[in-house]
């Protein structure tokens, strides 16, 4: 949907684009919809070369197709048991498990979908033996209604799904997979897989899996467009929602007489995180329509967290639906806010804002990546406690639950696609998967008050040949589906060969400044990181977000005079870099610092990665290095200067 603001009101002229016309909304309860987890204890086994498929492993229970073990949903399957084999597996594998799907379900025309949040890379569904959808591309969900193949209170059903983990050159990300043909060093159908990223290429289900019912005609996707002005002769605002609910199945009709759809909003102060009914005395706006605008006096808007003593302040969107007998009920979250960015500035609802935070990773013992509520919400309180009002999802979409947790504290994200690395412009197959992607990924994420930037990829390599058609037309296609947001992709080239910045609305640049080169110079980073993103503001005019940067540490180590690999070596060249930035603050384009990497996380084997990438200023068990502590007085300093916030009493450097 485009509108153009000014018909709604009289006070802003612009116009955005929100909205398509298919719909992923989140599944969740409501007196009209019910949700149940398939999450579990599931059967797996991994697959070799294929066999399964050639024979039928899907038609029976695949504890009767040969050995299974349990496999945990959701988690990466990779470190779930002690097998190499498993760990290291290239290929399919496969997943199943029985489950029953009430009676009542089958009733007054209800429909019944199934839900992935996120299976890497390659997945099939069957249900009950039949293939029901597939779906290419790991860290975003996908869903198909299944009504047609359940069993509804007679037995139970049983779900099968297989996943294909391998990487090649027109998937995203990209990989390679490499037969070895010397016979003398390898044995016979020996192949190694590789990628153009450092971490490690977990797989498996990762997130939820959930059956969700709609009634017949159903709320199938809603966008909405925030805003606010000011209220005359008075300090407060008003918030503006412009909301555009699309409805599947319109047609649909009980007693075959046609009638009118009618949707009425009703918009509720707070949101309950569960998402479970409103506090019907918080009513604070209402309004009729389908696609329409919803106004709310004295509006709390949603403000980033140290900005504001009350951060990421939600609404309950409640939107009722109304056709012939059928009803539908759905509530979503809302944050009322403004974004604007200039050549050297980012603002949020007008006032300034400065990115201080990480580049992170879904990532952890064990599950991998695999979907953790207590990682989640422990990772939320750590970055509350380092006084970080930013994160980028690199390097693909992260899970709706940490998004949600973004939504609710306050904390400004970054969302990034999962093409990393990526390279051979030429292929248009590659471009239209691309788009594709970014496609879901802002369907998904498209509400979400924390997101203020899309990054279409990090470090591509956007000097070859290519990379500016490429790249012009993925900006083209995010922004027809989402004007309100600006766009970027993270660099490592240099300004002076990058072909693809030119398009970006915000220049995101990684350098490993005393660590890939000059490796062991500290001395040298408030030089270099001075003068080249000056050269990049020089060139293009735009505002620069530094979105990587650090050095790895072993958390233990130590040495005076700092050394390579220590925990003083990465303080250091933190320290250094906050110099840098206080001196291009001044200058007047920088408007973020994103530090590489929140934790420790898993590579794969590699002689040069000591059981991983160390950049984390906390362990992979999130505890705090020497550079968390350092870090922590930056980014209260920092808050404290712009906004008053006090320091903490407990900080220790
Ligand atoms: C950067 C990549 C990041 C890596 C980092 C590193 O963007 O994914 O983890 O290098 O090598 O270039 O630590």
């Amino acid at each position: 949907m485009c509108v153009t603001t000014q018909a709604f009101s009289p006070f802003l002229i612009f116009s955005v684009c929100i909205g398509f016309s298919f719909g992923l909304l989140y599944p969740r309860e409501s007196e009209t919809r019910d949700v149940r987890s398939l999450d579990g204890l599931w059967n797996f086994r991994t697959d070799q070369k294929g066999m399964g498929i050639l024979q039928n492993w899907e038609a029976t229970f695949l504890s009767e197709t040969g050995p299974t073990e349990i496999m945990p949903v959701p988690s990466s399957y990779n470190d779930i048991t002690a097998k190499s084999s498993v760990r290291d597996h290239i290929g399919l594998v496969w997943y199943d498990r029985k489950f029953f799907t009430p009676r009542d379900w089958a009733l007054e025309g209800r429909k019944v979908f199934i839900r992935f949040g996120s299976i890497h890379y390659y997945a099939y569904v069957w249900i009950n033996g039949v293939l029901v959808t597939t779906h290419e591309g790991g860290h975003l969900p996908f869903e198909e209604d299944i009504t047609a193949f359940l069993n509804f209170g007679k037995s139970y059903d049983h779900i099968t799904v297989a996943i294909n983990n391998t990487l090649t050159p027109t998937t995203i990300p990209q990989g390679q997979v490499k037969f070895m043909n010397d016979s003398k060093r390898y044995p016979k159908g020996y192949m190694e897989q590789s990628f153009n990223f450092d971490f490690f290429n977990y797989a498996g289900i990762h997130r939820s899996v959930l059956l969700y019912t709609t009634p017949p005609v159903y709320i199938e996707d809603i966008s909405i467009f925030t805003s606010f002005t000011k209220e005359r002769g008075t300090n407060d605002n008003t918030g503006i929602i412009w909301y555009d609910v699309s409805v599947a199945n319109p047609g649909y009709s009980e007693n075959s007489v046609e009638s009118a759809i009618t949707c009425r909003i009703n918009v509720y102060e707070g949101w309950d995180l569960n998402g479970a009914g409103v506090n019907t005395t918080a009513l604070v706006a209402t309004a009729m329509g389908c696609n329409s605008v919803v106004e709310i006096p004295k509006v709390k808007l949603w403000w980033p967290f140290l900005m504001d003593s009350n951060p990421g302040f939600l609404y309950t969107l409640e939107i009722l639906l109304n056709k012939d007998g059928s009803k539908d009920v759905y509530r979503m979250p809302a944050g009322v806010r403004t974004i604007e960015w200039k050549n050297n500035e980012f603002l949020i609802n007008k006032k300034s804002f400065y990115f201080h935070g990480f580049g992170r990773h879904e990532d952890s013992n064990i599950i991998g990546r695999g979907e953790s509520l207590p990682l989640a919400v422990k990772d939320s309180s750590l970055i509350n406690w380092i006084g970080a009002n930013s994160f980028r999802t690199s390097h693909y979409p992260y899970s709706e639950k940490i998004m949600d947790l973004a939504d609710r504290l306050g904390i400004v994200v970054i969302d990034e696609c999962p093409a990393i690395g990526i390279n051979n412009f030429t292929q248009s197959v590659l471009l239209e998967k691309h788009k594709r992607i970014m496609t879901e990924l802002i369907q998904r994420d498209k509400n979400r008050p924390s997101v203020v930037l899309w990054s279409l990829s990090n470090e591509p390599l956007s000097q070859e040949k290519g990379a500016d058609v490429y790249f012009s037309t993925l900006v083209n296609h995010t922004k027809a589906l989402d004007s309100s947001r600006p766009v970027t992709f993270v660099t490592s080239q240099q300004s002076s060969n990058d072909k693809a910045v030119q398009f970006m609305d915000v220049i995101c640049v990684n350098r490993y400044s005393s660590w890939y080169s000059d490796t062991g110079h500290s001395d040298l980073i408030v030089r270099q990181t001075i003068s080249e993103m000056s050269a990049w503001h020089e060139k293009f005019n735009k505002p620069i977000i530094m979105s990587e940067y650090g050095a790895g540490s072993i958390s233990g180590f130590h040495s005076e005079p700092s050394f390579l690999w220590t925990e003083e070596y990465q303080a250091i060249t933190l320290k250094k870099h906050f110099e840098a930035f206080d001196i291009l603050r001044q200058k007047g384009f920088l408007i973020g610092e994103m530090i590489w990497n929140f934790a420790d996380f898993a590579t794969p084997a590699e002689y040069f990665r000591p059981g991983g990438c160390m950049k984390g200023v906390f362990t992979r068990e999130r505890k705090p290095k020497l550079a968390a502590h350092i870090t922590r007085r930056r980014y209260w300093s920092l808050a404290n200067s712009s906004f008053h916030v006090p320091l903490p009493e407990d900080l220790l450097i």
